[in-house]
């Protein structure tokens, strides 16, 4: 399609474009239950769009330098519309926290390969994992403001634990002191005491999770860590059948599905490709930042006790073949590997940047022909 547009019907859709894509974005995002309907997490991919149509823009000037005219092709408002669908595109594939991993947070940062000694849940509730725990695999993005992470697996509805330590890279400790400031489920941190991490990892502040069956509740505590430490977050929701747990408390939200049939067994298996499990969102606020470029995780299920009966279902993974680690103080420095994994920036950042890449081969084709 060829032909030109007059200047003033290009600026009236441009007064349009600026009017109405935030409009479309905000309705969208809030239509498909993003985390954010914010136009201003979303404007990216639409302020690339108003670039490319700046670029495409052919300028007539006057004697006097000053801009007579402007026209642009027709193809730039098919193009502008493309990048449109694109932007509402990413703002369909936006995550929420409901105990899946969307595809946006791209490939696992860890993936379990031992198999399970607190049993392989077989049902498939959403609701509750009966007969089960354990730790599949870990997706995590820096987003929306704060920290995303999914923890893919089950926890079974018997109050067993699991339990993610965050290393924010502002202070920490690299091991849990016997004074704690959490009091939160009977001193549970304090039950930790003496807990090592690698070398390295700090950890600033801790979540566990915890659930009855339906009819009962489930419970979420994020704590910071340490004397002076104190119980950031303590919620809980009821159990209902059916229904995946979820969790709200001011910007912090948690959801556990509990679903999961596959991953590692109580023989072998892989955690690979399951997606389901806890899901959570915690603003870099909540832990005491302003930014963040990497939070490190670790973190394990376990059941009760103090120091509580560990499993072998370990965040970074135990060497193969490793049975529970018990009910002993764990020195993760005295096991082989790293038993936690890193969060970066951001696959969205990925995504801007390959379509501008592709403007960009866009723009080169079109000075050829
Ligand atoms: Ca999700
Ligand atoms: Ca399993
Ligand atoms: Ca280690």
């Amino acid at each position: 399609m060829t032909g030109y547009i007059p200047a003033l019907v290009v600026n009236i859709l441009d007064l349009v474009m600026l009017v109405v894509l935030p409009v479309i974005v905000v309705a969208m995002a809030s239509k498909l239950g993003a985390k954010s309907t914010s136009f201003a997490e979303n404007r990216g991919l639409f302020f690339l769009g108003f670039a490319e149509s700046l670029r495409y823009t052919e300028y007539v000037f006057g004697e006097d330098g000053l801009i007579l005219s402007y026209r642009r092709p027709m193809k730039v408002r098919l193009s502008l519309l493309a990048l449109a669908s694109v932007a509402a595109l990413g703002v369909a594939n936006a995550q929420v926290i409901d105990g899946t991993a969307e595809a946006l947070y791209g490939p696992a940062l860890f993936t379990q390969s031992n198999p399970t000694q607190f049993g392989n849940s077989t049902v498939g509730l959403l609701h509750e994992s009966q007969g089960g725990s354990e730790i599949d695999a870990v997706y995590g993005r820096l987003f929306g403001g704060g920290l995303n992470l999914a923890v893919a697996g089950n926890l079974e509805n018997s109050f067993n634990k699991l339990v993610l330590f965050f290393d924010t890279g502002v202070g920490g400790f690299n091991t849990i002191g016997a004074t704690q400031g959490s009091t939160d489920d009977s001193n549970f941190v304090s039950s930790l005491a003496g807990y090592t991490f690698d070398a390295g990892f700090n950890a600033s502040h801790v979540l566990w999770y915890r659930q009855g069956g339906a009819g009962g509740s489930g419970f979420v505590t994020l704590s910071s860590l340490g004397a002076s430490g104190s119980d950031l977050i303590t919620a809980n929701t009821s159990i209902t059948a059916g229904v995946v747990p979820t969790i709200t408390s001011g910007t912090f939200q948690f959801a556990y599905n509990h679903s999961n049939t596959g991953g590692v067994d109580s023989s072998g298996g892989s955690g690979a490709g399951v997606t389901t499990g806890a899901e959570m969102f915690i603003s870099f606020a909540t832990l005491g930042l302003s930014s963040s470029s990497s939070i490190r995780v670790a973190g394990l299920i376990v059941g009760g006790g103090a120091p509580p009966f560990a499993s072998n279902q370990v965040i970074g993974g135990l060497p193969a073949g490793t049975n529970n680690l018990g009910g002993s103080v764990i020195n993760f420095a005295n096991i082989d590997g790293n038993q936690y994994v890193e969060v970066v920036p951001e696959p969205m950042t990925m995504s801007v940047l390959a379509l501008g890449a592709l403007a960009a081969l866009r723009r080169r084709k079109s000075k050829k022909s």
